[in-house]
C-alpha cells in the first residue's frame, strides 16, 4: 500500500513518499530530485519528465509544458490567450470550450487536451515511484494551487485517474507547506496559537496562506495569492531586455525565430539563478540566431531595477492574506519562504520590510508541498499509522446558489459556503416545491477568482418527485464542499411528515421539523413566483451528516439527481482516454525495450568478435571461426542499415541465430574452464 505526494508545478514535479521512519523524496532516472514537467512527442516516442526536458530543443513544435496554466480553462479566456502566445505548440478551441493542442507525431496529426498530457506527467511519476518502491502504486494525495477552480480540480483528478492513480485527497500547496512544518514542531507558545505565513513562489504563481497552529491541530486561516506572477515573470524581464539589446547589438530578431527565443529564454532563467548568488552575471549563447554567437552582461542592480514592477506585486498577496485573517504583521511569529521563485534575492528584501522580520527558508522550499501531501496520504491512509494532527483548510472561495436560474443577488443570504468555509463541509438546502427543480452553484464573487475564469461550478435537477399530497412537498438537498474543494450534491430526500394518516393529507406540523428555525428565510430567493421557496438551512458540518433521517416524525424518500457539470470528461471519455494512455505508454515501451535489445546485441556482436581471438581461440576450428565471424559481419552491417530501426523481436531472433554458432564454442571453454578450476582445486 502506497503513501504518496505528488507536487505537479509548472516547471518542476517532486514525489514524496512516508516510510517507516519519515517522509522520502524519491530520485527520478536521473537521480534527481525534481522532474521537470515537461512531454515531449519524439520522432518515434514520447519523451517523459527528464528525458522530455532534454529532448526539447530538438522538438519546440511538439514538447508540452506548463500545462498547468492550461488545465480546466477556456481557449476564449483572455488570460488564456496570453498564455497561449507564449507557448510554441498549436492550440485551438475545443468543442466543450476547452484547450485543444495539436502536433505531429508518428507521422500523424495528432491533438490532446491538457488533461491527457497532465496524465501523461502523472503517468512518469508513477513510474518513478513504482520503480523505487518496487510496489504497484495507485492512491495518492496531489498538491493543487488553492486558487484552483471547481473545473480544475476535476481536470487533476481526471488526468489522475487517467494516469491509473486514485488520490484521496487534492490538498492546497499552503495546506500541504503548512502540515509539512507544523506536525514536526513542538515548540508552541502557551499563551495562544502560533500564526505563520507561507509565501510560495513557484514559476508561473505566488501563494500567501496564514495559519495558526496549536499543538496537534493547524487551521488555514485565510489564503490569498497573484496567479499570474511567478519566476517565469523575472525570465521575461531578462528576455525582454536581451532581445531588445541583440536587436541592435547584432541585428537579429529572436521574436521571429521559435528556437532562438526557446534558447534565449532558457539561458535568462540561468542567468536569472547566477544573479540569486552573485552580484552580475555574463550570458553567452552560441550561434542564437543567423549564425551570430551572442554576448550580454547584467548586474543584478541593473536586474533589480527592470524587475521592480514585478516586486511591487510581491507584497499584495501577503497583504490581502492578513487582512483576510483580521492579524496585523506585529502578530505574525515568522515568515516562511516557500517555492524556488522566491530565491530571488530582492524578494526576501522586500517581504523582510513588509513583515518587519526576516523571513526564513526552515523547510525545503521545493519538497515542502509533496511531503506535505505525502503526510496527508498517510493519515488518510486506513494501513498507516501517523501523529494524531488535526488540518483544517479554509476554501478561498464564496460559493453561491440560485434556484430555476432565478438571478438572485448575491447576499449573504443565497451563500451556501461563505469564503473561508473550513472544508470538507456539508449544508442542506430546503425547498417547498410541487415539481421538478433546478439548482445551480456558483462562484458568488468573481473578484475572489484569478482573472478571467468562470464562476459556473454545477447544475443539478432534481426529480421528478410524487408528494403524496397535492400540497407542495418538502425537499432537502444535501449539498457538500468535499475534501478536495469540489462540490457534489450528495443526497436529495423528499420529506413527508408522518404523524397520522391526516398529517400525510397534507396538513404540514412544522413543529415537527427540526430545521424549522431556519425555514423563516424563504424570502432568500428573490422571486415574485410563489412556487420558488428556497430555504437555507444551516445544518453544517459533514459530521452532521445523516443525523436528520431517522425522524420519527416523517418519512424521507430519496429522489433523483442529475448533475450537470460544466465541462468535464464523462466516465467514457475517460476510459477511452485511459485505453489511450495505455497505448502510447506500450509504444513508448516496446521502443524502448527494441533499443535495450539492438545495443544488447550490439554489444554481443563486438564482444564475441574480441573473444572469437583471445579467449576463444583455440576453442573453435578454423571453420567455426570463419562462419562465426562472417555472421558477426553481417549482423553489424545489417545494424546499420535494414535493422537500424526494428522490433525487439528482429532483435532478439538475430541475437540467437548468433548465438547458435557461437554457443558450443562457448560452451567448450567453459568446460575446460571448470576442468582446470577443479584440478587446481584438488591440488591445493
Ligand atoms: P508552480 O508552483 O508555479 O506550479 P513550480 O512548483 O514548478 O511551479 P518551483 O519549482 O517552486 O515552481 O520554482 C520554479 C521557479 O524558481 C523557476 O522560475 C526557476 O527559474 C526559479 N528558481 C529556481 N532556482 C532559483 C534561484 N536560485 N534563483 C532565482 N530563481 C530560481
Ligand atoms: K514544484
Ligand atoms: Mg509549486
Amino acid at each position: 500500500m502506497s503513501v504518496i505526494g505528488f507536487d505537479i508545478g509548472n516547471e518542476n514535479s517532486v514525489i514524496a513518499v512516508v516510510k517507516q521512519r519519515g517522509v522520502d523524496v524519491l530520485l527520478n532516472d536521473e537521480s534527481k530530485r525534481e522532474t521537470p514537467a515537461v512531454v515531449c512527442f519524439g520522432e518515434k516516442q514520447r519523451f517523459l519528465g527528464s528525458a522530455g526536458a532534454a529532448s526539447a530543443v530538438m522538438n519546440p513544435k511538439s514538447t508540452i509544458f506548463q500545462v498547468k496554466r492550461l488545465i480546466g480553462r477556456n481557449f476564449k479566456d483572455p488570460e488564456v490567450q496570453n498564455e497561449l502566445k507564449l507557448l510554441p505548440f498549436e492550440t485551438s478551441e475545443g468543442k466543450d470550450g476547452g484547450i485543444l493542442i495539436h502536433f505531429k507525431y508518428l507521422g500523424e496529426a495528432r491533438t490532446f487536451t491538457p488533461v491527457q498530457i497532465l496524465a501523461m506527467l502523472f503517468s512518469n511519476l508513477k513510474d518513478i515511484t513504482e520503480k523505487n518502491l518496487e510496489i504497484p502504486v495507485t492512491d495518492c494525495v496531489i498538491g493543487v494551487p488553492s486558487y484552483f477552480t471547481d473545473l480544475q480540480r476535476r481536470a487533476y483528478l481526471d488526468a489522475a485517474t487517467i494516469a491509473g492513480l486514485k488520490p484521496l485527497r487534492l490538498m492546497h500547496d499552503c495546506a500541504a507547506t503548512a502540515l509539512s512544518y507544523g506536525i514536526y514542531k513542538t515548540d508552541f507558545s502557551k499563551t495562544g496559537p502560533t500564526y505563520v505565513a507561507f509565501v510560495d513562489i513557484g514559476h508561473c504563481d505566488t501563494q500567501v496562506s496564514i495559519v495558526s497552529f496549536e499543538a496537534g491541530h493547524m487551521r488555514l486561516l485565510s489564503h490569498a495569492f497573484d496567479s499570474s506572477l511567478g519566476g517565469r515573470d523575472f525570465d521575461d524581464v531578462l528576455f525582454v531586455y536581451f532581445a531588445k539589446q541583440f536587436k541592435e547589438l547584432y541585428n537579429i530578431d529572436v521574436y521571429s525565430n521559435l528556437r532562438a527565443s526557446i534558447r534565449l529564454r532558457t539561458a535568462c532563467e540561468k542567468l536569472k539563478k547566477v544573479l540569486s548568488a552573485n552580484a552580475e552575471a555574463p550570458l553567452n549563447i552560441e550561434c542564437l540566431m543567423d549564425e551570430k554567437d551572442v554576448k550580454g552582461f547584467i548586474k543584478r542592480e541593473e536586474f533589480e531595477r527592470l524587475a521592480s514592477g514585478l516586486l511591487e506585486r510581491i507584497s499584495v498577496p501577503s497583504r490581502k492574506a492578513l487582512a483576510d485573517a483580521g492579524l496585523s504583521v506585529r502578530k505574525i511569529h515568522s515568515v516562511e519562504l516557500v517555492g524556488s521563485g522566491s530565491r530571488i534575492p530582492a524578494i526576501s528584501k522586500l517581504l523582510s520590510s513588509l513583515y518587519g522580520k526576516e523571513p526564513s527558508r526552515k523547510l525545503n522550499s521545493s519538497e515542502c508541498v509533496a511531503r506535505g501531501c505525502a503526510l496527508q496520504c498517510a493519515m488518510l491512509s486506513p494501513v498507516f499509522r501517523v501523529r494524531e494532527y488535526e488540518v483544517q483548510d479554509a476554501f478561498p472561495f464564496s460559493i453561491g446558489f440560485s434556484l430555476d436560474g432565478a438571478q438572485i443577488s448575491t447576499g449573504s443570504n443565497s451563500i451556501l459556503f461563505p469564503k473561508g468555509q473550513p472544508f470538507p463541509s456539508t449544508k442542506v438546502l430546503t425547498f417547498q416545491r410541487s415539481n421538478l427543480l433546478h439548482v445551480e452553484a456558483f462562484y458568488a464573487n468573481p473578484n475572489e477568482l484569478p482573472a478571467g475564469v468562470s464562476t459556473k461550478i454545477i447544475s443539478f435537477t432534481i426529480g421528478p418527485f410524487q408528494a403524496s399530497s397535492n400540497e407542495k412537498a418538502r425537499i432537502k438537498v444535501k449539498v457538500q464542499l468535499n475534501l478536495h474543494g469540489i462540490v457534489t450534491v450528495e443526497s436529495a430526500m423528499l420529506v413527508e411528515d408522518h404523524i397520522d394518516d391526516s398529517a400525510r393529507r397534507g396538513n404540514i406540523h412544522p413543529q415537527m421539523d427540526r430545521t424549522k428555525m431556519d425555514s423563516d428565510s424563504s424570502t432568500n430567493v428573490a422571486n415574485s413566483d410563489e412556487d420558488n421557496t428556497a430555504v437555507h438551512s444551516q445544518s453544517s458540518d459533514a459530521t452532521q451528516g445523516n443525523g436528520t433521517l431517522q425522524d420519527k416524525a416523517n418519512q424521507r424518500f430519496e429522489i433523483p439527481v442529475n448533475e450537470n457539470i460544466y465541462g468535464g470528461m464523462s466516465k467514457d471519455e475517460l476510459s477511452e482516454a485511459r485505453e489511450k494512455e495505455l497505448h502510447l505508454a506500450q509504444h513508448d515501451k516496446a521502443v524502448e525495450q527494441a533499443k535495450d535489445q539492438k545495443n544488447a546485441l550490439e554489444s554481443y556482436v563486438y564482444e564475441m568478435r574480441n573473444k572469437l581471438f583471445n579467449t576463444y581461440r583455440s576453442f573453435a576450428s578454423d571453420m567455426e571461426r570463419e562462419g562465426i565471424s562472417r555472421s558477426l559481419q553481417e549482423t553489424e552491417e545489417w545494424l546499420y542499415e535494414d535493422g537500424d530501426d526494428e522490433t525487439e523481436n528482429a532483435y532478439t531472433a538475430k541475437m540467437q541465430d548468433l548465438k547458435k554458432m557461437v554457443d558450443p564454442v562457448e560452451n567448450r571453454y567453459k568446460d575446460e574452464e571448470a576442468r582446470a578450476q577443479a584440478t587446481t582445486d584438488l591440488l591445493n
